[in-house]
């Protein structure tokens, strides 16, 4: 009997968002969980990112990596792709329809994603500068161009081409970082659209699981 390959992901020792699954490492835990497949985590400290040690994983010194065997990968597109292509459930059999779920989820790092990275970038780093205030509503603006847009082609449909895929996925994980921000609320059909998507049995193991790590970090177990 050979053993179960075992799939080792890094995510944060200490996440920022305190639970709530906006980190990259969520695409990556949903997606194994759409596909029924184990998986086992590695905490890193920011210090710990930065070293050779991660780096060798990480060019860049971040999370998500992910280990399979003697695979090694970064950037949660790639990893989500990767799990996808070996694993039924996340992308059509049929190539057109499989080309066109891997085409969202290029749109959704690519496209959508950028502008709303902007804004947490200014949110959180540069609300001291003096431009500030004048620059916020410009950033907002063009994340609305954005949603507005993706409004649109989604319409009344429940997922953005036929049924859920990995372009979802990745989808609902970036609009799911504006929240805070309200201006998802501006467009009730990918308001629901994400709900639709934190709805799945497997977003709610992965959320969960990420969950229980900050909670028993904060407790101190
Ligand atoms: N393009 C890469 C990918 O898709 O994998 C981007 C990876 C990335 O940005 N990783 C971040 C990281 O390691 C964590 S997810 N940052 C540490 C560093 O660069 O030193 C980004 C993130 C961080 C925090 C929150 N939050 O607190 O809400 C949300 C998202």
């Amino acid at each position: 009997m050979t053993a179960p390959l075992s799939r080792i992901i890094t995510v944060f020792e200490r996440s920022p968002d305190r639970g709530n699954g906006l980190a990259r490492d969520m695409r990556v835990r949903w997606a194994l969980e759409e596909v029924g497949q184990p998986y086992e985590v590695r905490l890193v400290s920011f210090g710990a990112m930065k070293e050779p040690t991660h780096r060798a994983l990480h060019p860049f010194g971040q999370i998500p990596t992910y280990e399979e065997g003697g695979l090694v990968l970064f950037e949660s597109g790639a990893i989500v792709f990767h799990i996808a292509e070996h694993h039924k459930g996340l992308l059509p059999d049929d190539p057109n329809a499989r080309a066109r779920a891997i085409t969202w989820m290029f749109a959704a790092v690519n496209t959508i994603e950028p502008p709303i990275i902007d804004l947490q970038t200014i949110r959180f780093q540069e609300r001291d500068q003096s431009w500030y205030e004048a620059r916020l509503p410009m950033v907002h603006d063009r994340i609305r161009d954005r949603l507005g847009e993706l409004s649109i082609r989604l319409g009344n449909a429940d997922w953005l081409d036929g049924a859920f895929s990995a372009g979802d996925l990745m989808m609902v994980t970036v609009l799911l970082r504006l929240r805070a921000s309200g201006l998802l609320d501006e467009y009730p059909n990918l308001a629901a659209y994400v709900a639709r998507g934190e709805a799945r049995p497997a977003y709610q193991r992965a959320f969960a699981a990420q969950l229980a790590l900050f909670t028993a970090q904060s407790s101190g177990n």
